[in-house]
């Protein structure tokens, strides 16, 4: 066979390995000079042909597709962008680079949930992976809420579901659905008071999946059937085989209703449940459906609350000399729900025996309705439900802020649970605050303003919304100011650097504004990465606000914090190995608390842990130890932390301070360290770029 014609094994092979080889070179040669699309497409060649050269390539691969990415990101070619990521996903599926870096650019882009799980992922494949690590403690919150915890913990709940499960089991309700399984707790439970077919359903994709493993480590794989969906799409016998007996069913939030518990229950009597029992007539339970929980109340009381005040409504007009006029409206998020794409709640949810300042009752609890679970009917009639209005005698002059709601949960007419805030309960109550004003979204600023009100300056600022930027342009007007006094620029939500850039008319900056630390209590991300671009667009004697910031903190010993962080062993759930599973969507470090309110014994006074200078890089040291003198012998279970922001030498906020609009944080340690009295306790505080971690050293 004329060899020339490229026939012949032989000759098939020579040419690959030539064209592998020339294709190899020529991604070298353009990642050498910085062309990483073409580089990227030569190495997809390279891959598909020499697969075996897979572990060769791999990191200068995935640094060409990171840069690769970033370029894309920064043209906004999003959908190539997330083309690249899936090809090489398909070449390295278990990559936890690749993994990682799909993440930040889903988080970037808003997709929180879907980042989660992809951080998830990366750690998974590799435990070790700080820069991952980071961003799943970030998101972990979104994936798997901080209350599975708080509710698997509660022992009272938990046995009160069994007590009343197990009933109605052994009186003969053998087929069981579980709407919402979360962890599949309700099931497990189901099939060991003796359910022959229990089927769960469940809505979230991490949930589900855990939940297998959970159920499996209980050896119930056999007896429960799990679903990766809405009890809405469940349809029999698709999905599955029979109506059942017995609906049970934890959707339910601090409004009762938020989680659409009447929806799913009107579609579950109409196709997943055997008929209703006839009032009055016994008979065989497996041949009737019925629901557990069987029905609710729900009261209500009005409160005088200055927290609730402080939050959603708008105590000034006036803030540093600047007027803010009566037009511009600051909407409670509560009360956003009109526009916004997600249907948001009418109200907000708190603990209230935890409100920082306490609250004053100014009616009795009243009644506001009651539900029957088991009545279609009147299911039914309340998804049409017209309001109806209540009278309640005032018993306590007040000023009235919020109407804040509760529930009795009765699981059948023994037993039931009430989230009443004199409940030792886990639940929090839900708040109507009686205003709708205020609360503005994080991000808006009118320091801009202020800072124009001083004199001959010229601010510019970076807004996140459009929104944003008429409101300030509202508030100028009202304050006379001229309009091309201030300057703005729209900050692209994928776009960093634009934050932080050079002014567009001066030189350089006399001073930058940087937001430090966030509502939550932690530090903001890549703050000491934005510090140092500013310190390069600084004019000479230029400054930043703030110039430094120290981190305090303090040794606790606090049960809450602990059963809030990680599921404690088996004896709450009763036995069920439930812990190891979701504990792996336990993070370090616990945010948004109120530390006035938090049940807590201090073991040592506050202590500085770590200064951030944000001026002068030199006086950050990376890593340092602290000595703690331990005042009260006790268990250390957490180190609740906060800040000190100096603007300059002499003006600075406390982020600890009640009045502050921040809330702070705890780092929860996963063992509790005994202490005594008068002994020292060291502290080790690693801090790279803008992630800290604080350690007790044994
Ligand atoms: N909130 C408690 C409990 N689901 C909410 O995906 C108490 C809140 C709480 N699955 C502070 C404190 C506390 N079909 O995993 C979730 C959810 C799932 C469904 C399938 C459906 N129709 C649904 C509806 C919901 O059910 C699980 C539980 S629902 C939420 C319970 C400590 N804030």
């Amino acid at each position: 066979m004329p060899r020339s014609r490229g026939g012949g094994r032989g000759g098939q092979e020579a040419g690959r390995a030539e064209l592998v080889s020339r294709s190899l070179q020529s991604a070298q040669h353009c990642v050498a000079s910085r062309d990483f699309g073409t580089a990227y497409a030569h190495y997809l060649l390279v891959l598909s042909l020499a697969p075996e050269l897979r572990d060769d390539v791999k990191e200068t691969f995935q640094y060409t597709l990171l840069k690769w990415a970033a370029e894309l990101d920064s043209l906004n070619r999003v959908q190539d962008l997330f083309g690249c990521y899936e090809q090489a996903l398909e070449l390295f599926p278990d990559d936890e680079v690749i993994c990682n870096s799909i993440g930040e650019h889903l988080f970037r882009m808003g997709f929180r949930d879907e980042a989660a799980g992809y951080f998830h992922k990366a750690v998974k494949l590799n435990p070790d992976y700080t820069d991952a690590k980071e961003n799943f403690y970030r998101v972990a919150n979104w994936l798997v809420e901080r209350w599975h915890f708080i509710m698997l913990n509660d022992i009272k709940r938990n046995m009160t579901y069994h007590s009343a499960i197990q009933k109605v089991v052994r009186l003969g309700c053998k087929t069981v659905l579980d709407i919402g399984a979360g962890t599949g707790i309700l099931s497990m439970f189901a099939k060991n008071a003796g359910a022959h077919c229990v089927y769960a359903c469940e809505l979230s994709k991490t949930m589900y999946e855990l939940s297998r493993d959970i159920v499996a480590a209980n050896k119930m794989e056999t007896g429960i059937k799990l679903l990766h969906m809405k009890s809405l799409d469940i349809d029999v016998p698709k999905h599955i085989p029979e109506r059942v007996s017995l609906v049970v069913t934890e959707t339910v939030d601090a409004g009762l209703f938020g989680e659409g518990i009447v929806e799913s229950l009107i579609h579950a009597w109409e196709h997943l449940l055997l008929q209703p029992k006839p009032k009055g007539k016994d008979g065989n339970f497996e041949e009737y459906g019925q629901v557990i929980p069987a029905g609710a109340i729900v009261f209500g009381m009005a409160v005088q609350c200055t927290e609730i005040r402080r939050h959603h409504r708008l105590g000034v007009q006036d803030v540093a000399g600047v007027h803010l006029p009566a037009s511009v409206k600051f909407q409670s998020p509560a009360f956003s729900s009109v526009d916004s794409e997600e249907t948001v709640e009418p109200y907000t949810t708190e603990k209230m025996s935890r409100v920082p300042g306490g609250y004053l009752p100014l009616t009795q609890s009243f009644e506001t309705m009651t539900v029957d679970f088991n009545n279609l009917q009147e299911l039914k009639s309340l998804a049409t439900k017209k309001p109806h209005q209540i009278s309640v005698p005032v018993i306590q002059e007040g000023v009235l802020d919020a109407i804040i709601v509760w529930f009795v949960l009765q699981l059948d007419d023994e037993h039931s649970l009430s989230t009443s805030p004199h409940e030792e309960t886990c639940w929090e109550q839900a708040v109507y605050p009686v205003q709708n004003l205020s609360d503005v979204s994080e991000g808006f600023s009118i320091l801009p303003i202020i800072a124009g009100t001083l004199g001959l300056v010229k601010p510019y600022s970076s807004v996140e919304k459009e929104q944003h930027r008429l409101t300030l342009d509202l508030i100028s007007e009202a304050n006379h100011f001229p309009r091309d006094t201030l300057e703005f620029w729209l900050r692209h939500v994928e776009d960093d650097c634009a934050v932080l850039q050079r002014p567009k008319s001066d030189k350089l900056w006399s001073i930058i504004i940087l937001d430090v630390i966030e509502t939550s209590g932690l530090i903001q991300q890549e703050m000491m990465e934005k510090a140092a671009i500013s310190r390069c667009l600084l004019q000479s004697g230029g400054k930043i606000f703030p110039q430094y910031v120290l981190m305090l903190g303090m040794l606790v010993e606090s049960q809450t914090l602990v059963e809030e962080n990680a599921v404690q062993g088996t004896e709450p759930t009763l036995g069920l190995n439930i812990a190891p599973f979701i504990n792996q969507f336990q993070v370090p470090v616990r945010v948004f608390l109120d530390l006035s309110t938090l049940p807590c014994i201090p073991l040592s006074k506050p202590v500085e842990l770590l200064r951030l200078d944000l001026m002068d890089p030199y006086l950050n040291n990376s890593n340092r130890e602290v000595k703690v003198q331990i005042c009260k012998s006790g268990q250390v279970t957490a180190i609740p932390f906060w800040y000190h922001v100096y603007l300059d030498e002499e003006i600075s906020l406390d982020t600890s301070s009640e009045t502050s609009h921040w809330k702070q944080a705890a780092v929860v340690l996963d063992n509790p360290i005994p202490v005594e009295i008068g002994q020292e306790v060291i502290l080790s505080i690693q801090h790279h770029k803008s992630n800290i971690s604080i350690t007790v050293k044994q």
